[in-house]
């Protein structure tokens, strides 16, 4: 398979991902909490296969992140993945925890904040999820903010979604954003998305037209010497959406579901994304595979160009 790089962190890079830094081929970094908590198997399985197929298309190498047995893995066989998308019991790692994983030797799947974590340690610079994790409605009472958001503060990867999840309050979350400085970029419209819809009703902070334009806007901020992240989101393909006002009544269901089943902390974002599939009877899962192809391609497209 591959080699670790450090005696100190436990880091393996998948054969694939070992061969395009030989050549300098451009990375793409996939995160893995989406296959173990943010979808059920097997839709899971095939998001994730073709996720990585639509990278290759688009002349870059996809590196899916994961911690197996106490392993970093940068980059899946084939094999790893198929065990993942089935594996119960696999932690959900954030900062606060992805070494805890590799200290203990356990099993966890990346959350975009520790894929971001991962991928800038492995020197990948792009990285396509779905939606990010940001600041949950009833903040004021829950204080439940994704750590998401504090690592796109902090570290310097690009990280392409269709927005913040919709289950959040997304007036809260660009808020947020923008106080920690992370610039949210919508792709090629004014209009900012809200993950299974094109539009959230809210406008975009900045707005650009092009892989080349964001790859420009990056290599801006590194001769400024700002660092940290920023965020693309990139609307879900018309034919794939599902109406803003058609999800809310949805999403309204399912944050009262959770409430009275007292779901909190971690369990929250995975909960909600299950009633939910349930209730649209497996509609919003296709809808999220279609959004995180859209990501994969342009996060392969702005890797080529970041390379060039
Ligand atoms: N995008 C999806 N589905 C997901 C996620 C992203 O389409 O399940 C995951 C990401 O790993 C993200 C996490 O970091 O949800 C947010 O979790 P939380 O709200 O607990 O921070
Ligand atoms: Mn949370």
């Amino acid at each position: 398979m591959s080699k670790s790089i450090s005696p100190l962190l436990p880091i393996v890079y998948s054969s694939e991902v070992t061969a395009a830094k030989a050549r300098g081929a451009p990375l793409v970094a996939l995160e893995s909490t989406i296959i173990t908590h943010g979808m059920p198997f097997p839709g899971n399985l095939e998001m994730a296969r073709s996720v990585e197929q639509i990278v290759r298309l688009e002349g870059a190498v996809p590196a899916t992140i994961a911690v197996i047995e106490g392993v970093l893995h940068i980059g899946l066989e084939p094999e790893q993945i198929a065990a993942l998308a089935q594996m119960k019991d696999v932690m959900k790692l954030s900062r606060a925890d992805i070494a805890f994983a590799l200290a203990e030797r356990r099993s966890g799947a990346t959350t975009v904040a520790a894929t971001m974590i991962a991928a800038a340690r492995a020197g990948i610079s792009v990285f396509a999820t779905g939606g990010i994790g940001g600041v949950h409605r009833g903040a004021e009472e829950s204080f439940d903010i994704s750590a998401d958001i504090e690592e796109l503060a902090r570290t310097a990867v690009i990280v392409v979604s269709a927005g913040p999840k919709a289950i959040l309050d997304i007036p809260k979350t660009l808020e947020m954003l923008e106080t920690r400085g992370v610039p949210v970029v919508t792709y090629d419209s004014e209009e900012f998305p809200a993950f299974w819809s094109r539009i959230s009703g809210l406008k975009s902070p900045l707005t650009l037209p092009s892989p080349a334009a964001i790859a420009n806007f990056q290599r801006m901020r590194e001769q400024l010497g700002i660092d940290g992240g920023m965020l693309i989101a990139n609307p879900v393909p018309l034919e794939d959406e599902i109406a803003r006002e058609e999800m809310e009544i949805y999403i309204g269901r399912a944050l009262a579901s959770a409430e009275r089943e007292e779901i909190t902390g971690k369990a929250v974002t995975p909960f909600l994304l299950d009633t939910i599939f349930h209730m649209t009877g497996g509609r919003s899962l296709k809808t999220n595979i279609a959004l995180v192809e859209n990501n994969a391609r342009l996060a392969a497209e702005i890797a080529v160009a970041m390379n060039a």
